[in-house]
């Protein structure tokens, strides 16, 4: 076994790899870009070395500088992950040709399955099934023409050279078919270079099953299962389970045998995957073989008690499987969803950010090894941890949230859990419509297909219904609480109460379109709580929890248990959790705002009467947007002056203790040149 590998890659899988290896004793080196200085992947490796910018070309791409740093690092073997080098057949050779074992099969077999038609007629020849089609050498139009009617429609072009549904044309009958060639060769001669095509029956509602196969150095290939990726947007993979729904025993050794047929013919070695393409009927095809470690693995893992980068560190150190085909047994259900810093409600837009609120799911990290002998429930593949960014210039994948049941509907049942658990502050994420997903009737009933998203669209994307009360009341409670004293007792909750009336206020709050206002009564023990017309006596309850910004709350006789996030000037930035969900307000401060009016002209001014109670800067002092300049006291409250910009404090104008008029000018502000 190696001593010391070098991890090729980044983000999760880098931690994936590397946990592994610490737990057989390896020593791992890490590769970093200057935008991963900080990394998670760069901290659980023995060793770090910067091998260029942010820019993947300029760093994870740059097989030079990796061999480099493997040799002078003396590392043994290199994993290259998912994704920058894994099927890079000459980044496979190069690693040989300095003396570095590749963690992946021959780049021979890498090149076997790189191009799509080859890899078919290869396939033929081993007797793997195909979608019936033509996939030759004749590119002639009128013979093209003639295989799409043999065929039959509706019939499928494909760019050879293509992948990931790019240069793909659906004909639905003859006459189409002339325009639809020409135009699928342009995108192909545009996209790869090369404008061969190949034409297939088209399936109208497929499934995508595939195989985990796993082939050594001594002849043997097993097959550990299958994984049903059949949720995908944009070939994308959203949701990912073993067993696929449905699967039979029969049907599972035929896939399994077909896979490990493919593997054999091209002289697999090491973890490979066999995409296959199914019928609803589960009649299944070959459509391309992936020849690394993929991202969904551990859904593999958790059925079958494997872990797959032990297999693959073994077999790449020339031992043999470590379990033959009929010790291979499936325990259970396990589902994936990916969990990713992006923006569904504006097309999956990737969102850049600070993970500022990072709270996870109790949960094992494979580290803690839960998975191996008694299958974890939960379990969470990531390579960001709370404070870290992610950035423009990779995959915005934040986390693998991973969870096992004996059955699906348990696993379905966790997954659902964790997901509302699942809490994070800083960037927009898929989780809300991950919980939509998985909770709809196509998912939750297994009826499943590659036109799962599409075809349910209204029920993923529905309109934002009205913040309830119970978020609302969170919201204010959350910020009646940052607005006490710091040194008070913070389950005091009678702060504004006074003897001979009863305080009144309102906070207003903004969620995209909508806007709410909070009616605030203080009573002798917690407020009377209004919005939308509902209304309730709060109090707040024990805290025997978790976190700072934990806050359970008694309206009328229910209890409410929630988490919310202020950030921002006034914290005007507020995101409450609770029931599993996540509401994200502008919390708008009527005197902050009042400020910034009238800072450009350099004055702060009361916006109503009262008492000034404290002055917490003095003439000259530079400050930052929503730093605390004054506190005042007006309606019975106190309130703190900000900073409504960046600025320099000119001359203060009132004493603590002096009594102001509204209209006020309380200080003179300007602004640095
Ligand atoms: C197909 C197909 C229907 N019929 N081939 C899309 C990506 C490429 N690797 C293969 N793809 C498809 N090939 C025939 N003959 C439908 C798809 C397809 C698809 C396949 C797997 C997973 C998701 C998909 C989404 C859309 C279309």
């Amino acid at each position: 076994m190696f001593s010391k590998i070098l991890i090729a890659n980044r983000g999760e899988i880098a931690c994936r790899v590397a946990a592994t290896a610490r737990r057989l004793g390896i020593k791992t080196v890490a590769v970093y870009s200057e935008a991963d200085a900080d990394a998670k992947h760069v901290a659980v490796c023995d060793e770090a070395v910067l091998i260029g910018p942010a820019p993947a070309k300029e760093s994870y791409l740059r097989a030079d500088k990796i061999i480099e740093v493997a040799l002078a690092t003396g590392a043994q073997a290199v994993h290259p992950g998912y994704g920058f080098l894994s099927e890079n057949s000459e980044f496979a050779d190069a690693c040989a040709k300095a003396g570095l074992v590749f963690i992946g099969p021959p780049a021979s077999a890498i090149r076997a399955m790189g191009s799509k038609s080859a890899a078919k007629s290869l396939m033929e020849k081993a007797n793997v099934p195909l979608v019936p089609g033509y996939h030759g050498d004749n590119q002639d139009a009128d013979f093209l023409q003639g295989e799409a009617d043999r065929i039959g429609y509706p019939v499928l072009l494909k760019a050879s050279a293509g992948g990931g549904g790019k240069g793909m044309r659906v004909i639905e009958n003859s006459a189409d078919f002339k325009a639809a060639l020409a135009s699928c060769k342009r995108e192909a001669i545009s996209s790869f270079g090369d404008d061969k095509v190949l034409a297939e029956k088209y399936l109208t509602r497929p499934r995508h099953i595939e195989i985990q196969v796993f082939a050594d150095t001594h002849g043997n290939c097993v097959y550990l299962f299958e994984r049903d990726c059949s949720v995908q947007r944009r070939h994308q993979k959203v949701l990912e389970e073993a067993p696929a729904p449905g699967m039979t025993a029969e049907r599972r050794a035929a896939m399994g045998d077909a896979a490990v047929a493919a593997a054999k013919a091209v002289g697999y070695v090491g973890a490979g995957t066999v995409e296959f393409i199914a019928n609803q009927d589960g009649s299944f095809y070959f459509m391309e073989m992936n020849t690394r470690l993929q991202v969904e693995h551990p859904v593999t893992e958790m059925i079958s008690g494997t872990d797959l980068v032990e297999w693959q560190l073994r077999v790449a150190a020339g031992q043999p499987l470590p379990l033959r085909q009929d010790q291979l047994l499936i325990n259970g259900h396990a589902i994936e969803a990916r969990i990713y810093a992006e923006n569904p409600e504006k097309g999956f837009l990737p969102s850049i950010g600070t993970l500022r609120h990072n709270r996870t799911p109790q949960a094992v990290s494979f580290e803690l090894g839960g998975s191996l002998d008694l299958p974890a429930a939960v379990r969470i593949d990531s390579g960001v941890r709370e404070g870290d960014s992610i950035s423009p210039f990779y995959d915005p994948m934040i986390a693998k949230l991973i969870v096992w049941g004996k059955d699906r509907n348990q696993a379905l049942a966790r997954m659902a859990q964790a997901l509302a658990e699942y809490q994070i502050v800083g960037l927009s994420t898929n989780i809300a419509f991950l919980q939509r997903l998985i909770s709809g009737k196509a998912f939750s009933s297994a009826d499943l297909d590659t036109g799962l998203i599409e075809r349910n669209h209204a029920e993923l994307f529905p309109q934002a219904a009205a913040a309830p009360l119970p978020v609302l009341a969170l919201a204010a409670v959350a910020q009646l609480q940052s607005e006490r004293q710091p040194g008070g007792d913070p389950w005091q909750s009678g702060h504004g109460w006074r003897m001979n009336s009863t305080l009144q206020r309102t906070l207003h709050y903004a969620e995209e379109s909508q806007a709410y206002e909070v009616g605030v009564g203080y009573l002798a023990e917690g407020w009377n709580v209004s919005a939308a017309g509902a209304q309730a006596r709060v109090t707040l309850v024990g805290n025997d929890s978790h976190g700072p910004n934990d806050l359970s709350l008694k309206l009328g006789d229910q209890t409410v248990h929630g988490t919310v996030v202020q950030y921002g000037a006034n914290g005007e930035n507020v995101h409450v959790f609770t029931g599993g969900g996540h509401t994200v307000l502008h919390y708008a401060d009527p005197l902050a705002h009042a400020g910034e009016a009238e800072a450009e002209s350099g004055r702060l001014t009361a916006p109503m009467p009262g008492k000034i109670v404290a002055v917490m800067v003095s003439a000259g002092q530079e400050v930052k947007k929503g730093d605390a300049l004054m506190i005042m006291e007006a309606m019975k409250m106190e309130h703190t002056i900000s900073a409504p910009v960046d600025g320099i404090v000119d001359e203060i104008l009132y004493a603590v203790a002096d009594q102001v008029a509204e209209g006020a000018q309380l200080l003179a502000f300007r602004q640095p040149e």
